[in-house]
């Protein structure tokens, strides 16, 4: 039995898949299209009634939502993965911290600057609403880039699902626009070069990031 990823290639399913192929595990991948709003229908909001993607249905049968929680339990449960320091390491402590600073203070501007429309009452104000929350990942993205401190992953020790998070986000639009990224954070931009090359993590950097 495998497991089965509901998600879009835009979309922060890559960083469930990256971990899954880390882990050698099976996946069955389900589009739910963001450019046509699936993730809105009410099939798949049966499955995450927040209506986002990605969402990971466990070989249980079991569905989990939430990517943070999904890194967390996809390094439980393939420990051999060495996805995360192990319980009791220095690192770990450093490796939720910042896991944890990603999900809750950048993926929800990624929001604001997608759908800005959902928090402004007129086109203006979403515009505007658009530019600070872009403003407002890239000053975040600073930090994560400012607390790495690896040679080539973001913890000293190696590579991590953290890599796997913090290169995510530096792919997206927001990061990417006008040469940004490589001019502010050239260490998650090596860790990315560094990411596309493990060879279980290739196939799935090829598929969501066709262009590098
Ligand atoms: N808290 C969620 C956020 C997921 C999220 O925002 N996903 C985006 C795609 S990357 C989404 O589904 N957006 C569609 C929408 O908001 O309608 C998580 O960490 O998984």
């Amino acid at each position: 039995m495998s497991y089965v990823l509901f998600g879009d290639k835009g979309s922060g399913a890559f960083c469930v898949e990256a971990s899954l192929a880390e882990a050698g595990a099976l996946v069955a991948f389900h589009e739910i299209s963001l450019e046509k709003d699936e993730q809105r229908s009410e099939e798949f909001r049966a499955l995450n009634p927040s209506g986002k993607i990605p969402a990971l249905k466990l070989p249980s049968g079991e569905i989990v939502t939430e990517t943070a929680a999904l890194l967390f339990l996809i390094a439980e449960r393939h420990p051999e993965a060495n996805l995360l320091p192990p319980p009791g390491s220095p690192e770990r402590g450093q490796a939720l911290r910042w896991i944890a600073f990603m999900a809750s203070e950048i993926y929800p501007m990624i929001e604001i600057a997608d759908y800005p429309e959902r928090f402004a009452t007129d086109h203006k104000a979403a515009a505007a609403l658009k530019l600070s929350a872009k403003q407002r990942i890239r000053g975040r993205m600073l930090l994560v880039e400012a607390a790495a401190k690896g040679e080539s992953w973001f913890l000293p020790g190696g590579f991590s699902a953290v890599d796997i998070y913090a290169v995510m986000f530096s792919r997206w639009r927001e990061c990417r626009e006008n040469g940004w990224r490589e001019a502010h954070i050239p260490k998650i931009c090596a860790m990315a070069v560094a990411l596309s090359e493990r060879p279980a993590l290739k196939p799935v950097w090829e598929k969501y990031f066709p262009l590098g």
